[in-house]
Parts: structure tokens; C-alpha cells; sequence
């Protein structure tokens, strides 16, 4: 069995801008946040990560930190922070806190010291010299464009992978280290649980810097040359090893997340990788859109969790946050099955084996914004790339087709309280368009129903506090070759892996242990039906969790017949439109 403090934890995460706004001045805030503390307790969340709440000039959404250590006043003030530490305290949950700490906004005051010729704030960042018509690399902004910006009074070129205004940081410079650790220890005195480390496998650059000839630069610094000795010095010099920590991770590898994550190692707790989240990009490309290829899904899913597990890492297991577009509208149904969509997505994530994330407004199926016009679009990334979508040729309809599809506001709407104004987030005028479905989509009207979206969440919160087998247990894959259908088990049992194959039943009292725990998942990806052969096995399980009502349709006969899948002694189960079925061994 593993220990890990954390694994039958479920952190939910906050976009403040878009949560509550307590003030009415269309802007989420911590006062917001404290209202709704309740909801969140009642969802069951253990914590609360809440992206960046610093002063910003908020070019990137707060993204862009001009001060690590202060409240932006937009959102609240210090004692706000302190006040929501704390009530979130009494009810069990706590604060876990986003570190930007690849790059810094350009008017954060070691920036301007720069800027202002200061020679050893110039060692903050990474410079070069070099002729103004010439960038020192080829290498592509994250936002688009050059990531190299030239400042004229320097005679000095200076990175930015995201926005202009984000400069990296150079961490081969021991005082940026250190001045980082500073503001982890800042937040840790305050009482802050966890932490969320932001793009952290960006943050060691290569001593020399080169064209990329293959690619737009990114494989010369994801999982730099010294990532993990800094990030074990960053870990150490703290002394957070003991807290909840999730680096997110860019274009990274499985091997590089086992070390990141491994207890051993004392890096982090667990990593963000994104691959799963790029099978609908042609070619790769977040700007091409294609059908989400759901084989490659599966393969994913299935190399990440059999790779952390035997490597002794840990995945942090998401669909949602604030870059994606919500996974109803991607890889589930908006309209006639949204909630059985919404659910089945649900649970073929938070049984697995890793930490799952909640992003607000998910736990309701909340959609993709829909919105017909740039004018609605707040997002840097959006709008640079729809510049440069027009630029490529695409028509405006075209690329609003486009950023319908891949924009990231998709995720930043308000959140849906209520069916009342602009859905209860705000008295005034939201900073960003509500989706028109809030008077059928919101808090109020799924909170009281067990059978919501919501209701569904607060189940699978609640199982993975109750079964150790899906906090503990070891995963297998089931189905493999069947692109409709992403089936697994997960096992607890004599530590052996045993039993992990479907096809063998699990001997009861097997060493001693009263018994061994088995579920099996099976989810349907599709809108139609899909049969699959049932383990013999099963007959002997009930249903734990579903998203239909009554029994999981077993059969015989008919469809054993049509499909010729026929193997003695089994029988079929048809999985009904996106139906998600969660068999327990020794459940009634
Ligand atoms: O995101 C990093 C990142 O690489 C992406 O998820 C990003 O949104 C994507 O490349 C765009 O296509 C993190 C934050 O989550 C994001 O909100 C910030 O904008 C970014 O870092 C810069 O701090």
C-alpha cells in the first residue's frame, strides 16, 4: 500500500477573478471567496488552490506578478487573505497558493531596477546583448510571437516565454533563488497548506542559448539542464517537503515526472503534464482543431498512470482548469447528455490513481462560452493569436470558429451561482460575459439534487475518502484495443499487484487480509451504445456508482450473437450514451 499524506485528498481550484464578487465591481474577490467557503466545505474539497491574488497590472490575469508578497487590492487586502486562511482553517480545508516563479511582470520593482540600469537586477532576468534587428534566438513566445523583446535605452534583449511584459527569471542566479524561497517562506508563516508551482519545469535555461531549428525553443528549457537540483534546493531551504505541492508541468516527460514526484526524491507531491489535453490538436497545434482522437487519449492515460505508478510517482488528475476549455463542451456532449457526460468525465478521472482537481463551475458542467464576437474576449493569448490567425489568412469567422473551440476564457466565465443577474456572480458588470445557459446551469438548482452534475462531484469526493482502494490501490487497464471505451480497475489487496488482472478472480482471504478490494471502470466515450464483454467475475460485483439509474444492462445473447465477441462463460454489458459503470467486488 502507499503512503502518501495526501492521496485521498481532493483540491479544488478557485479563479478569483471569476468565483464571487463581494463588492460589486464586477470582479471576483477574497471577500467573495469567504461567502462561499460553506459551498465548499459542503462539496467536500480538502483544499483550495487560488491562482494569483499579487498586485498584477493583470496582463495575464495576475499571471504577471508585479509582488509576491501583497494582496492586488483588487481582490482584498492582506487581512483578507489572513481571514480566509483561517475560516477556510475551521473547516477543514486549506489555502494552497500559485507561485509564478518562471518570470516576473515587467513592473515588478526588480524589473524596473533593471530597466533603470542596476546591474545586479539585470542578473535577475535573462539579457543579452546583441543587434536590435536580430533576436538572440529563434525562439516563439507561448502567446505568440518573438520571445525576445528588445529594450533600446539597454542595448539589451531580454526572454519572455508568455506575454512581453512576463520577463524570465534567471535562476542560475543564487539570489533569485533565494528571494523566491523568501516568499514561499512569506506564505508558508501565513499558514498557506500547498502550493501550485506554476510552468516550474521552465525555470532552468541552458548556460548557452541556441536557434531551434525543429521547434519554437521549447525543448532546450522544459526540464532544464539543473530542474531538479534547484527545485530539490527550493524544497529543502523551505522546508515544505511535508506540505501539498503540484509543480505544472510543460511539454514534459513521464520520466521526468516520476522524479519531480517521487517521495524519495523530495522534490514535489505531484505534477500537471498537459499530453492527455492536446488530442485534439492537428499537428500538435493548439490553432488546428480536429476530432479528439480518443485512442491516443486512452494510450495516454494509460502510459502515465502504469509509468508514475511503477516509477513511484504521482499524477495530479485533471480535465479542467483556467487555460482549457471546459471538457463538457470537448470531449463530452452540451446538449442532450451534458449531465451524463459531465459525470461519466468525472469519475473516469477521480477514480484513478493520482490527485484529482476540481476546476470551479466543473462540478456543474459548465460549458464553453460560446461567444460570437472578439469584443467578448478578454484573454492576451486570444487576442494575440487572433491577430495572427487573421494574419495567416484565416477569415474573422474562421478564427472565431477557432477561439470558440481552444480560447481560454472558455474556463474564466462566472461562475454560476443562480438563475439570478449575470448568475449571481456580481451586482455590477461582470469584467467578463456570463454564458446565457446560467438560468438552467447553476449552483442553486443542482445543489439540493443528488442526481446533478454537483451531486455526482460530491459522491466521488466522498468515495475516494471511503475506499482506500481508489486512494491506495494499484490501476490496470481494461478494453485497451477499444477506442469507445476507457476501462480500468483499481486493486488493494496483498501489496503483490495480483488480481490486477481482470481475467483472474481475486481469491478471497488471500494472505491473511480479510479481503482485497477490486472496482472496476468502465466509461463510455461516445454518444452511442457500446457493448463490451463482462469478466465472469463481475457477475458476483455490484454497482458502486453510475450515471443511470437502476442495474447495469448485462446481456446475453443477442448481443453476443451480433458482435461474434462471444467467450464462453461471459456475458455482455451495454454501455449506454457516455454511461459511466463503477462495479465493486462484494457490493450489493
Ligand atoms: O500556463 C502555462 C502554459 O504553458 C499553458 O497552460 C498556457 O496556458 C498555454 O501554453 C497556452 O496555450 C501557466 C498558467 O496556468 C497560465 O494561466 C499562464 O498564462 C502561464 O502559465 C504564464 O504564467
Amino acid at each position: 500500500m502507499e503512503h502518501r499524506a495526501f492521496s485521498s485528498k481532493v483540491i479544488y481550484q478557485i479563479y478569483p477573478k471569476s468565483f464571487m464578487d463581494s463588492d460589486g465591481d464586477g470582479l471576483g474577490d477574497l471577500g467573495g471567496i469567504i461567502r462561499k467557503l460553506d459551498y465548499l466545505e459542503g462539496l467536500g474539497a480538502d483544499l483550495l488552490w487560488l491562482t494569483p491574488v499579487f498586485p498584477s497590472p493583470q496582463r495575464d490575469n495576475g499571471y504577471d506578478v508585479a509582488d509576491y508578497c501583497a494582496i492586488d487590492p483588487r481582490f482584498g487586502t492582506m487581512a483578507d487573505m489572513e481571514e480566509l486562511i483561517r475560516q477556510s482553517g475551521s473547516r477543514g480545508m486549506g489555502i494552497m497558493l500559485d507561485m509564478v516563479f518562471n518570470h516576473t511582470s515587467t513592473s515588478h520593482p526588480w524589473f524596473q531596477k533593471a530597466l533603470a540600469g542596476e546591474k545586479e537586477y539585470q542578473d535577475y532576468y535573462i539579457f543579452r546583448e546583441g543587434p536590435p534587428d536580430r533576436c538572440p534566438t529563434n525562439w516563439q513566445s507561448k502567446f505568440g510571437g518573438p520571445a525576445w523583446e528588445y529594450l533600446p535605452a539597454l542595448k539589451k534583449w531580454y526572454l519572455h516565454l508568455f506575454d512581453v511584459t512576463q520577463a524570465d527569471l534567471n535562476w542560475d542566479n543564487p539570489r533569485v533563488r533565494e528571494e523566491l524561497k523568501n516568499v514561499i517562506r512569506f506564505w508558508k508563516d501565513k499558514g498557506v497548506q500547498g502550493f501550485r508551482f506554476d510552468v516550474i519545469n521552465l525555470v532552468s535555461k541552458p548556460e548557452v542559448l541556441e536557434d531551434d531549428f525543429t521547434g519554437d525553443g521549447r525543448r532546450f528549457y522544459s526540464d532544464g539542464p539543473h530542474i531538479h537540483e534547484y527545485l530539490k534546493e527550493l524544497v529543502r531551504d523551505t522546508g515544505i517537503g511535508d506540505m501539498v505541492t503540484v509543480g505544472e508541468m510543460s511539454s514534459t516527460s513521464l520520466d521526468n515526472c516520476i522524479r519531480y514526484s517521487s517521495p524519495q526524491e523530495q522534490e514535489l507531491s505531484m505534477c500537471f503534464n498537459f499530453h492527455h489535453l492536446k488530442v485534439d490538436y492537428a499537428h500538435g497545434d493548439k490553432w488546428s482543431l480536429m476530432e479528439p482522437d480518443r485512442m491516443a487519449l486512452k494510450e495516454l492515460f494509460r502510459a502515465w498512470q502504469l509509468g508514475m505508478q511503477d516509477g513511484g510517482g504521482w499524477n495530479a488528475l485533471f480535465w479542467c482548469n483556467h487555460d482549457q476549455p471546459r471538457i463538457v463542451s470537448r470531449l463530452g456532449d452540451e446538449g442532450r447528455f451534458r449531465t451524463e457526460s459531465a459525470k461519466m468525465l468525472a469519475a473516469s478521472i477521480h477514480l484513478m490513481r493520482g490527485t484529482p482537481y476540481i476546476y470551479q463551475g466543473e462540478e456543474l458542467g459548465m460549458t464553453n462560452a460560446h461567444y460570437q464576437d472578439i469584443s467578448q474576449y478578454r484573454d492576451v493569448e486570444s487576442l494575440n493569436y487572433y491577430r495572427i490567425l487573421l494574419d495567416q489568412g484565416k477569415t474573422w469567422e474562421e478564427a472565431l470558429g477557432i477561439l470558440a473551440a481552444r480560447s481560454r476564457d472558455n474556463s474564466r466565465t462566472p461562475m454560476q451561482w443562480s438563475a439570478g443577474q449575470n448568475a449571481g456572480f456580481t451586482a455590477g458588470t461582470p469584467w467578463i460575459m456570463v454564458i446565457d445557459n446560467y438560468p438552467a446551469i447553476n449552483v442553486e438548482n443542482q445543489k439540493a439534487d443528488p442526481q446533478s452534475v454537483y451531486g455526482f462531484y460530491k459522491k466521488l469526493v466522498a468515495l475516494r475518502k471511503e475506499k482506500t482502494v481508489i486512494s491506495h490501490g494499484r490501476i490496470a487497464f481494461l478494453e485497451e484495443e477499444n477506442p469507445d471505451v476507457l476501462a480500468y480497475e483499481r486493486t488493494l489487496g496483498d501489496g503483490t499487484g495480483a488480481g490486477v488482472d481482470s481475467k483472474k478472480q481475486i481469491p478471497e482471504g488471500r494472505s491473511g487480509l480479510k479481503e482485497d478490494q477490486h472496482l472496476v471502470v468502465l466509461c463510455n466515450l461516445t454518444a452511442r451504445d457500446i457493448t463490451i464483454p463482462a469478466a465472469p467475475a463481475w457477475a458476483g460485483y455490484g454497482k458502486l456508482l453510475g450515471n443511470y439509474e437502476g442495474a447495469p444492462k448485462f446481456t446475453g445473447d443477442k448481443a453476443e450473437r451480433d458482435s461474434g465477441r462471444y467467450t464462453a462463460g461471459g456475458g455482455y454489458l451495454v454501455l449506454r450514451p457516455f454511461e459511466v459503470v463503477v462495479l465493486e467486488q462484494g457490493a450489493s
